[in-house]
């Protein structure tokens, strides 16, 4: 990589400021090696893919490896003709375009965005849907306006308790359309209507030219290509709040159905740590290096924490000095191996308000939010 394409990635992240002191600068120009950029496909109809661990290294996830999850192909909003519809529980219904959203107070957040499905396939029993692994997630910079802000223009009136969200996607014949909706208070407090990605214009895939941020809030909440918001004293009906991203209030049976009075929306991510980066192989004696991401639906991630004897003893990793809210938190651990053959390695993390990551993930019908402890395996030669 030459230095003038590193410089322009970094003023990129920075969003343009002045150059930074040689520390920062190193930090931010983190780019991900060439023989690791690569996506893996989960579905053929719509675009659904997710980035590879291996490439999950740097603590701004790169937009063109940033994992993709759509419910059909999309229809894209005529740039040109873009407007944010604001009405419902509004004193003045407001239609916004592009230049009326970026003269409100400019708002940013580096946060993770994450598929309610990540880690469906490792679920058994098996459970229907995309079955993702490990890497429909990453973290990014958002820029945009708070809602908050947009309905403060358009006086929010006081009976309102959900934001509905549409987005311009239309299903095919016959499929429920993804209409959405959550709580006012998640969205009062955190939310953005973001038009950048990492300092660049939010790419079509990630819903040009605006979506919604929910910082700590699974991706389903985050509506792409937004094209109206409404408050509303009640929650939106259909099929993708009433049926699709609910989790059972207890859990069940692996493998059992849960009744729907027994389910609530997805809303928090939950603790989990992986691992982006180690060596397979390493001599008896020698240090090997283990590196990977941890995050949590709580606001930051207090301690990751490995073991080499099945989760009986457990050695602190170092915490990358990067954070914000919501954002992930990058690790690093070094390892002494021990005697030769097979070593297996499990990751936990713990958030700021003390939930830690279980062993295995808490089988539900659906297959949302896996947490279990990842394992890698290192081969200790003589
Ligand atoms: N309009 C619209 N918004 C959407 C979706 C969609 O299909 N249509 N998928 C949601 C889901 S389930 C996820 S996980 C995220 C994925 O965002 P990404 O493709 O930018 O990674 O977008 C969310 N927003
Ligand atoms: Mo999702």
């Amino acid at each position: 990589m030459t230095f003038s394409l590193t410089r322009r990635r970094f003023l990129a992240i920075a969003g343009g400021a002045t150059l930074l002191p040689s520390a920062a600068f190193g930090a931010a120009v983190e780019t991900v090696a060439k023989e690791r950029r690569r996506m893996l496909q989960v579905n053929g109809y719509a675009i659904d893919a997710e980035t590879p661990l291996d490439a999950l290294t740097t603590f701004i996830t790169p937009n063109d490896l940033f994992f993709v999850r759509h419910h059909w192909n999309p229809m894209y909003p005529d740039m040109k003709r873009w407007r944010l519809a604001v009405e419902g529980e509004v004193e003045k219904p407001l239609e916004l375009t592009l230049a009326d959203l970026k003269r409100l107070p400019r708002a940013e957040a580096t946060c993770v965005l994450q598929c309610s499905g990540n880690g469906r396939g490792l679920f058994r029993p098996t459970v229907p849907g995309v079955q993702w692994r490990y890497g429909a997630l990453g973290n990014a910079r958002w820029t945009g306006a708070r809602v908050r802000d947009v309905l403060a223009k358009a006086g929010l009136r006081a009976g309102a308790r959900h934001l509905h969200t549409f987005g311009s996607d239309k299903p095919p014949e016959k499929v429920p359309p993804f209409h959405r909706s959550l709580e006012i208070e998640k969205v009062l407090q955190d939310g953005i209507i973001a038009w950048e990605m990492n300092g660049a214009p939010l790419p079509a895939l990630h819903g040009a030219p605006a979506r919604l941020i929910v910082p700590g809030w699974t991706g389903n909440h985050w509506m792409k290509w937004l094209t109206r918001i409404s408050p509303q004293p009640e929650e939106q009906k259909g099929f993708y709040m009433e049926t699709a991203y609910r989790y059972p209030e207890k859990p069940g049976e692996p493998g059992q159905p849960v009744p729907p009075e027994g389910m609530r929306p997805v809303t928090e991510l939950f603790v989990k740590s992986n691992v982006t980066d180690y060596s397979a192989q390493v001599r008896a004696g020698a240090e090997a290096v283990l590196k990977g991401f941890a995050l949590s639906g709580a606001p930051d991630i207090s301690r990751v924490e490995l073991s080499d004897d099945d989760g009986a003893t457990w050695k602190e990793a170092a915490l990358d000095p990067r954070h914000e809210p919501y954002s992930w938190r990058l690790w690093s651990y070094r390892w002494t191996a021990g005697a030769p053959g097979k070593a297996t390695l499990r990751v936990r993390a713990t958030d700021s308000r003390g939930g830690v990551q279980p062993p295995e993930g808490v089988w539900n019908p659906s297959g949302y939010l896996y947490n279990g402890w990842q394992a890698v395996d290192i081969q200790v030669t003589a």
